[in-house]
This record gives C-alpha cells, sequence and structure tokens, in this order.
C-alpha cells in the first residue's frame, strides 16, 4: 500500500475513533450525529439565502452571517439545557435556529416583516426568543456582557442552577464593558453566584482588524486570568472537539455556580458583513486554507468514516435542509410589513 494511502487510511481511524468515542461518552446515538449535521447545513444555507436575498434588496440595514463559524455554536448549544439561557452579539442567526426558533420566523424577521421572530422590529442584529433560551441578539459590541453576568447572578440568586452561555466575538474582548463585566463574574464566582459560561468565538477579525493589530496580548483566553476566571481553548471548526468540550465546561459550570471561559479558534470564511465588498484585510490564500478545515466538511469527513451516514444520506440531508430554507425564504417574501398599530407597542415594558 502506498504511504499516503495508508496515511490516508490512518487519519481516518483517527477520526473515526474521535466521533465514536465522544459519541459515547456523551450518549449521542447515530440519529442525534447526523441531526447535528443537519443544523449545521441548516445554518449554512439559511445564511447563504439571507445573503442572497441581501443583495437583492429584500433586507434592510445590516447584516452578519456565520458562515465558518457553525461547530461552535452547534458544539455548545448541544450542551444547553431547558431554562439555561443563551445572549450572543449580532451574528445571531444561528443560536436562534440551533435553539429551535423557527426558521421561517428568522428569515422573516431579517425581512423586517410582521410575521418576524420579534415582530419585525430587531432585524438580524436583534433577534429575541426568551421561550427558547435565546436573550439576544445585540448590535453593540461588548454591550451585552454586562447583562449575560448580570443573568447569571440572577439565576443563582433566584435558586436556579441553569447556565448562561455568553458568546462574545474577539474584538469585543478588548471592550470596557468585558472588563467591568468579567471582574465582577469573577468576583461573584468565588461565592457560586455567577454560572457564566463565556464562549469567546476568536475568528482572528473584529470588522477588518486582525487580533494581531488589536492587542499586544494575543493569547485572548488567558485575558480571563485577570479575573480568576479559569479557562481553555478549543478548535472551533472541529464539531466533536467542540461537543467534547462544551458538555464537560457545562456541568462544571453548572455545578459550582463559577464563570468558566473557553477560547473558540474559528475562522469566518465570508465576509464581516454585507457591506464588506473587498475583503482588503486578509489574502486569499488564508481563506482558502481556511476553506479546507470548513467545519460542515470536517464532519461530514467524520460521520462518513464512521459509517454514520454515506454520501446519498448526506445529500438527502441537504435537499431537505435546502427546502426548509426556500420555505423561509417564500413565506418572509410573501409576509406582511408590520401593522401600523404595531408601531407604539413594545416599546416599553408592559405596566403590569
Ligand atoms: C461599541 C461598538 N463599537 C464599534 C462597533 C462597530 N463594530 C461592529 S462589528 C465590530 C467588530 C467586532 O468584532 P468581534 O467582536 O470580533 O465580532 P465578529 O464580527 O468577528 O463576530 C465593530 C467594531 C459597534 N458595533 N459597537
Ligand atoms: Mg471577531
Amino acid at each position: 500500500m502506498a504511504t499516503t494511502q495508508r496515511a490516508g487510511k490512518k487519519q481516518r481511524q483517527t477520526e473515526q475513533d474521535g466521533l465514536t468515542a465522544v459519541a459515547e461518552a456523551l450518549g449521542f446515538d447515530e440519529e442525534t450525529l447526523r441531526g447535528l449535521y443537519r443544523k449545521m447545513v441548516l445554518i449554512r444555507l439559511f445564511e447563504d439565502a439571507a445573503q442572497r436575498t441581501f443583495r437583492q434588496g429584500k433586507i434592510g440595514g445590516y447584516l452578519h452571517v456565520y458562515s465558518g463559524q457553525e461547530a461552535v455554536a452547534t458544539g455548545f448549544l448541544a450542551a444547553f439545557q431547558e431554562g439555561d439561557r443563551a445572549i450572543t452579539a449580532y451574528r445571531d442567526h444561528a443560536h436562534a435556529l440551533l435553539l429551535g426558533s423557527d426558521p421561517k420566523a428568522v428569515m422573516a424577521e431579517l425581512f423586517g416583516r410582521g410575521t418576524g421572530l420579534v415582530k419585525g422590529k430587531g432585524g438580524s442584529m436583534h433577534l429575541f426568543d426568551v421561550a427558547n433560551g435565546l436573550w439576544g441578539g445585540y448590535g453593540i459590541v461588548g454591550g451585552h456582557i454586562p447583562l449575560g453576568v448580570g443573568m447569571a447572578y440572577a439565576e443563582r440568586y433566584w435558586g436556579s442552577d441553569a447556565v448562561v452561555q455568553l458568546y462574545l466575538g474577539d474584538g469585543a474582548i478588548h471592550n470596557a464593558a468585558y472588563h467591568e463585566a468579567a471582574n465582577l463574574a469573577g468576583l461573584w464566582g468565588r461565592d457560586g453566584l455567577n454560572p457564566t459560561l463565556f464562549i469567546l468565538e476568536n475568528n482572528q477579525y473584529g470588522m477588518g482588524t486582525s487580533v494581531e493589530r488589536a492587542t499586544a496580548m494575543t493569547d485572548l483566553a488567558a485575558k480571563f486570568d485577570s479575573y480568576a476566571i479559569e479557562h481553555e481553548k478549543v478548535d472551533g471548526m472541529d464539531l466533536v472537539a467542540v461537543l467534547a468540550c462544551a458538555q464537560r465546561v457545562t456541568e462544571r459550570v453548572r455545578e459550582t455556580g463559577k464563570p468558566y471561559a473557553v477560547e473558540a479558534l474559528t475562522y469566518r470564511l465570508v465576509a464581516h458583513g454585507a457591506g464588506d465588498f473587498f475583503e482588503k484585510y486578509r489574502t486569499k490564500e488564508e481563506v482558502r486554507t481556511w476553506r479546507e478545515r470548513d467545519p460542515i466538511g470536517l464532519f461530514e469527513q467524520k460521520l462518513l468514516a464512521a459509517g454514520v451516514a454515506d454520501e446519498q444520506g448526506l445529500g438527502a440531508i441537504r435537499d431537505e435542509a435546502k427546502q426548509i430554507v426556500d420555505e423561509a425564504v417564500r413565506f418572509a417574501d410573501e409576509s406582511p410589513e408590520p401593522p401600523l398599530e404595531e408601531l407604539h407597542t413594545d416599546v416599553y415594558a408592559d405596566a403590569e
């Protein structure tokens, strides 16, 4: 057997072992694993459709898609339990879809329609689905971090064992709001009163600014040391690695009531947002190299190597996801604008 063939076989065996061992440890059967693939594909196709319809002028305001980062939220939200909360910035479509928001309502929200997830009043950056545990969707970089830490405190204060998954970008960690909130998280966590799971999505850029150009201390996870918050790093392109990490650290946070941080190294395979036309801040070679580690492709290889799915089965899953997305676009397109009577509703909390 040629050396490369042998190496390829060995690599496949390792991948199979990794997937099988993690699935067994987490109690995931084959259907669950295929379901995770389905979720990542749905996100990718949803984001493709969002970008396409944005360019067609059907989506107003702004749009940031999650393509390339799917393994992070898919892996962490697999450890989410009823009563837990998730809060994130503006790259939030995936989080909503994973938590169970109806793709039709999410797409209609991007289109600004009255049938949208928040009645067309939030748009892409401000998705909310409290019933499913999504507490936003925020456009101000870092602005949601104190809110997430506060929610975690409230949960323990009220006596629940919920965990707050707080997603933040590599750009947000330089924001003052992060430092104030992380300080309190560490402090309250000493008394078991801050079950915040910080999930730092290091996609290596904040708009067009690379991590190296944003901070002299590029080990972002280590920035949690200042606040006595323990941390680790995970390969954010590898769903299996994220799943294993997420399960372990979520349980730890739930048990201890202490915050914990994971830096997931990832990459957005598309532009920062819909207005980022030329991506001049990074080279085509860099993007090409990361495309080779596309989280969906990597997971696909693992499923095939482990015999959990075959090409035909994966194709069927992709077709099914495409139908869901097509239907969501049709629904959004055909939905009415928010009615005029809604103009003044939901501006202030109801006085109850
Ligand atoms: C307080 C604040 N400053 C600046 C901006 C403009 N802005 C929008 S996105 C962004 C980059 C944030 O990068 P990161 O946190 O890494 O998130 P990513 O876009 O990579 O997901 C900036 C600076 C903003 N929205 N809010
Ligand atoms: Mg970033």
